[in-house]
């Protein structure tokens, strides 16, 4: 292997790595374009996007660009000069435009913020080596939340976290800030996140108390000027929690008035708080059905305490109940779209990809479209909790555009939702994602939650080059690798529409044995094998999970022959010699699949070892290894389960294929302990 002669990098740096252009030719251009910067006046925010142009130029140039007062060509001028004849109507209120006029460069904003945007997007085209030909730019985010969602816990563990702990120092908050806080704020800015919820959504109603709150403040004082607004995960029964009401009742006037005199106070702390984010009435969170009220009931007794400062309120739709016999997919949309019209103005209802639970391919989430009287946000998870944890690569822009391009029964999804959350993937690890690769997902989120137009491929181009490098053969390769990988895990973990037959509880690894505790949690309900064949039948005939969706779609889905084959097992009972369109019977693809499924990571393993000279040595050798990891953990979770739906078929596994070196009862007897991402209780 020949290695790169390159300096070894942490990654902490991320996307926004600001070395030093290598193509001289380039460098010239750039360098005879960009002598000097006009000071911009002002606020905070502009201050930020000159220190960031000043940084980033100086990387990239190798020189530092001066500071002046006076306008000379070859100046880059922040702000809306007046001899610039800018059309910025367009653009709203965080959205920018670059553009070249009479020698100078220009990039403008009705805001401070958009300016900011545009100073990131601006050092982008530079360390992706666009041309300044290719100007003006005008840009504006397509949504109006894009809100990352950290499942960080007060004492400093993540909820389905993979890269270390929680960079949230409360115990030093609010007097100790630590750098990491800024550099987080960059790097969230730099792709136009304008939220983040600080807390899990399994919350600790401690977060509401003064004490946590002025730690909150310290952050959204620290995160205002990038255009950051702070928002709060709230538990549904702080009332009584931290309140000493006997009750949180959403009806109740105690209860009303503790939460109005709460957001009064949380408004004193923090003038531009974002708002709540609620999960009620799921998986043992408080709510309001404990009170027999429904969820807008409890949605609008938050959102009438906040509208007056302007607050929202995020009401998860991710609610099911292990009491209710229904099929859980279809339990959300039972519950909630009968209530379309009935959530206040400042409710948004956060809506997950798919009617389970992030699972490496489900269908899109039929509320979507539904609830054309509710704003909608649609939430997924670049944590990588049913995607190999953080050991395994997985780019997720293909799966983010599959939900976000399905056509729903009021347009493509995309155009039916008002904000986008992503929960975040990061943690104290240097790196902040674990997997070197995992900020490309993080990176989607802001980039898709801006533009949802931008393809996977071009999303995979930008980060690349930034990440890694521009050579051509390397973002060619590395991106196909990268789309490559969104479908990988789906064939070595559930091909074919199989979905949750994952180990119990901390999630890593396969276990399509589980059974016993509350069935909606166990893996048999899901794939409901037997003698005869595999697959949860939401047709008519079963769940008639399907009818949750429109016409034609609907039909296509209910028909075994034409519903789309990688979500066969997902709506179907397929018998197990059922002929697929390879013409193989069922059992014989699902074999073909979860090999093809180990195929792709070795794949991918030949694809990176082929781009060492590309990449400094400790990035790729830790990416190197973690794809070991990732081929050893594709051939448990194949023969596993292979092993295991064997039991059902009672047919062997082509010869052709490499066949399970354990027997089945070795597979169902592995454990894990302390596996990242679940407090030790859960155990
Ligand atoms: C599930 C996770 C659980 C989360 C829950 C949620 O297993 O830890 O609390 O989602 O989204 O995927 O609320």
């Amino acid at each position: 292997m020949i290695h790169a002669h390159k300096p070894d990098e942490d990654g902490y740096d991320l996307w926004l790595r600001y070395v030093p252009i290598e193509d001289m030719s380039l460098l010239h251009t750039y360098r005879a374009a960009i002598t000097n910067i006009m000071q911009p006046s002002g606020s905070l925010t502009l201050n930020i996007a000159q220190n960031e142009l000043v940084r980033g130029l100086e990387g990239l140039l190798g020189v530092l660009i001066p500071l002046t007062n006076t306008l000379t060509p070859g100046a880059i001028v922040l702000g809306k000069p007046t001899f610039a004849k800018l059309e910025t109507e367009s653009i709203g209120d965080e959205g920018y435009i670059i553009t070249s006029t009479q020698g100078v460069i220009v990039i403008a904003g009705n805001t401070d913020i958009g300016v900011l945007y545009g100073v990131f997007h601006f050092l982008r085209h530079l360390q992706t080596h666009q041309s300044l030909e290719n100007l003006p730019i005008i840009s504006a985010p397509k949504l109006k939340y894009r809100v990352l969602n950290h499942w960080d816990n007060l004492d400093g563990t993540i909820e389905r976290g993979y890269a270390g702990f929680s960079f949230w120092d409360w115990h030093k908050l609010p007097d100790y800030l630590s750098p990491r806080y800024t550099d987080y704020a960059r790097a969230v800015a730099s792709i136009g996140i304008n939220g983040v919820t600080l807390t899990n959504v399994n919350a600790n109603a401690l977060s509401l108390t003064p004490q946590y709150l002025q730690k909150a403040v310290a952050l959204s004082d620290l995160f205002r000027p990038y255009g950051i607004r702070v928002y709060l995960s709230a538990r549904f029964s702080a009332p009584i929690e931290i309140g000493g009401l006997k009750t949180a009742d959403p009806l109740d006037a105690d209860v009303i008035a503790w939460w109005q005199t709460k957001a009064e106070e949380i408004y004193r702390y923090i003038p531009d708080f974002g708002g709540f984010i609620v999960k009620a009435n799921s998986e043992g969170q408080p709510g309001p059905h404990d009170y027999q009220r429904s969820h807008s009931d409890g949605a609008n007794l938050l959102a009438h305490a906040l509208a007056p400062f302007g607050g929202i309120v995020i009401w998860r739709a991710f609610v099911y109940a292990n009491e209710n016999p229904e099929d859980r997919t279809k339990q959300a949309y039972d519950d909630l779209v009968p209530q379309d019209g009935k959530f206040e103005k400042n409710v948004l209802l956060q809506v997950k990809n798919g009617p389970l639970d992030f699972q490496p391919r489900e269908p899109y989430h039929p509320i979507f479209g539904a609830m054309p009287n509710t704003s909608l946000v649609l939430e997924v998870q670049m944590a990588q909790e049913y995607l190999g944890l953080a050991t395994h690569m997985v780019y997720m822009a293909p799966l983010f555009k599959e939900t976000m391009d399905a056509e729903t029964c009021d347009g493509p999804l995309a155009q039916t939702i008002t904000g986008m959350a992503g929960v975040a993937n990061t943690g104290s690890d240097r790196n902040w994602c674990g997997h070197p690769f995992g900020a490309a997902n993080w990176y989607t989120f802001g980039r898709l939650a801006w533009d949802y137009t931008l393809s996977s491929e071009a999303i995979a181009h930008e980060w690349l080059r930034m990440t890694f490098s521009n050579a051509p053969r390397f973002v060619q390769m590395a991106t196909e690798m990268m789309l490559t990988s969104r479908e990988a895990p789906v064939n070595y973990m559930t091909p074919l529409g199989l979905h949750h037959i994952m180990a119990r509880s901390h999630h890593y690894g396969p276990g399509p044995w589980v059974t016993g505790g509350r069935a909606d949690w166990t893996s048999p309900y899901y794939h409901q094998a037997d003698s005869e064949g595999i697959g949860f039948d939401r047709t008519p005939f079963g769940s008639n999970a399907i009818s949750q969706y429109c016409s034609p779609y609907r039909e296509q889905l209910s028909n075994r022959d034409t519903c789309p084959e990688n979500l066969l097992l997902w709506f179907h009972h397929v018998n197990w010699q059922y002929i697929l369109m390879s013409g193989r019977t069922l059992w014989n693809e699902l074999c073909f699949k979860y090999n093809e499924g180990v195929a792709q990571v070795r794949q991918m393993q030949a694809a990176w070892d082929s781009l060492a000279e590309f990449v400094d040595a400790a990035r790729f050798e830790h990416v190197r290894a973690l794809l070991v990891i990732q081929e050893k953990e594709a051939c448990w979770w194949r023969d596993a389960c292979l092993c295991y739906f064997q039991t059902f078929s009672k047919l062997p596994i082509p010869a052709e294929y490499e066949q399970p070196t354990e027997s089945l009862e070795y597979y169902m007897n592995v454990q894990h302990y302390f596996v990242p991402g679940i407090p030790e209780s859960r155990f």
